[in-house]
């Protein structure tokens, strides 16, 4: 049984079209997005709409990301002992080629894109998916490459039973999701997870139980913000400049990278730790780091207008990358924040913008929430729409300050994604101009 009909739900049944297997369909919603696109490829296949019925003669099913252990049918199949794995368990099983797993709360679309220009950049034949673009499976019907870069999310961790990545990846952990996961020892356990048959590791120095549950690697590299031991990666300083660093090596002066903010070069330190691990050559991936101008809706500059500068970091979906993004500005903010929390705490929200706020704007469904987590720090306005956001936004900052869009929560209550959001950010600040 294949449950959800969105992209992963739609890669399984092409997946499932190749492999000649039949499968019976099911999504809780009456019109998922994928029914027209399934009923083309399988005209014959049982599709099962809304309710929690587990049908008789199932042998396992195979779930969509978005789909929680909480939903009834899942309950019933756990109750049964029947399997329940994740599309990332098939593509493990069917990949010829090495890939390295990308997880962590924060910084998984960076890395695991900067990888991924990194291996181009090196000569190799690479595809890159997951929960960043392509859905996992689709990536196996393209010629073998030389290796996959595969981001991976907590909800495809939890259901994968056996991942031998070559090369495993864990940025960081803090709390999120807590409205999917039993609660945050099990979405930490996710992440985790990882490493288990991995063969060689990327840690972060910061985490104390990285290295604890990496330990059966054959090898381990760390980063870390702090002074690297050889052959690991972190940051030096020299006659005033901050270095990317491997051991005492002055790799790149951090002036040299085009993305912005802190975490962002932790980014690149643990990028250029896993092409260590996959035998990169350096010069090709400190070219791409130099190069790189970051994504779109992460800490993307969208204008100056009126002294003020407009960010949009619409990708800051939780509390933790909030917080990195707002430590990343330099000048005075007005944050525009809100959205679903997913059941998160804002508490550090408060302590970050602490003497950095010029005021805040507050959007979405948890607005009362952050309201409240806020209230200690300063007043705040709330806006019905992203436009009436900006506009309050642009009229409270002043000379030189900046306006950022960093939610800390997750969009789907008011957009279908959070590019949406961000577009309509931009659009905003646009509007402006005008
Ligand atoms: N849904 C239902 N009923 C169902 C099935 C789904 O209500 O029966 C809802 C889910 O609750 C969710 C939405 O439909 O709100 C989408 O769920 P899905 O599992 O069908 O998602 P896909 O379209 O398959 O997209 C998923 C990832 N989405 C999620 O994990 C929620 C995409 O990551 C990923 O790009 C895609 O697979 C391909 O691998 C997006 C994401 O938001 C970017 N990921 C989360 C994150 O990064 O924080 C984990
Ligand atoms: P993910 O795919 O894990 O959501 P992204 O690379 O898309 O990560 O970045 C999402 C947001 O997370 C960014 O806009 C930024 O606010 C924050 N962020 C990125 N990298 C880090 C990091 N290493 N540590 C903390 N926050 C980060």
């Amino acid at each position: 049984m294949v449950v959800g009909l969105g992209a992963t739900g739609l890669s399984i049944a092409r997946y499932m079209q190749r492999s000649d297997i039949n499968a019976t369909y099911f999504d809780s919603r009456d019109e998922p997005p994928g029914l027209d696109e399934l009923a083309k490829m399988r005209p014959d296949a049982k599709v099962l709409l809304g309710g929690s019925k587990l049908p008789k003669g199932i042998e396992r099913i195979i779930a969509s990301p978005g789909v929680s252990d909480s939903h009834p049918l899942l309950t019933k199949a756990h109750k049964k002992k029947l399997e329940v794995i994740s599309d990332i368990e098939l593509f493990a099983r069917d990949a010829e080629a090495p890939f390295v797993a990308i997880t962590g709360s924060n910084g998984k679309s960076t890395v695991t894109t900067l990888l991924y220009h990194m291996c181009k950049a090196d000569g190799r034949a690479a595809l890159a998916g997951g929960n960043l673009g392509e859905p996992a499976l689709d990536l196996l019907v393209a010629d073998k490459p030389d290796v996959y870069v595969l981001e991976l999310s907590s909800f495809q961790l939890h259901r994968t039973q056996k991942l031998p990545a070559e090369v495993a990846v864990l940025l960081n952990v803090s709390p999120d999701h807590l409205d999917w996961h039993e609660d945050e020892n099990e979405y930490r356990q996710s992440k985790y997870r990882v490493y288990r048959e991995a063969k060689t590791a990327v840690i972060n120095r910061a985490d104390k139980d990285a290295a604890q549950h990496s330990k059966h690697c054959d090898r381990v590299v760390s980063f870390g913000l702090d002074a690297p031991a050889e052959g690991q990666y972190g940051l030096r300083e020299d006659n005033d400049e901050i270095y990317l660093a491997c051991g005492e090596t002055l790799l790149l002066s951090t002036r040299d990278l085009t993305m912005y903010g802190v975490h962002n070069q932790l980014n690149a330190l643990a990028a250029l730790a896993a092409g260590d691990l996959l035998g990169l050559e350096l010069e090709s991936m400190l070219q791409v780091l130099v190069e790189f101008p970051g994504l779109p809706h992460r800490m993307q500059f969208v204008a100056r207008v009126g002294a003020v500068d407009y960010i949009n970091d619409s990708k800051a979906t939780n509390v933790a990358a909030a917080v990195a993004s707002i430590e990343s500005v330099e000048s005075m903010l007005v944050l525009v924040a809100g959205g679903d929390g997913k059941g998160g705490d804002f508490g550090e929200l408060a302590v970050a913008v602490e003497d950095k706020l010029r005021g805040v704007v507050l959007i979405g469904k948890d607005a009362e929430k952050i309201a409240h987590a806020l209230d200690t720090v300063m007043p705040v306005h709330f806006a019905d729409t992203m436009g009436a956001a900006v506009t309050m936004a642009a009229n409270c900052a002043e000379s030189d300050d900046t306006v950022l869009l960093a939610p800390a929560c997750a969009s789907l209550d008011q957009y279908a994604s959070f590019m949406k959001r961000g577009d309509s950010f931009c659009d905003a600040v646009e509007a402006l101009k005008r």
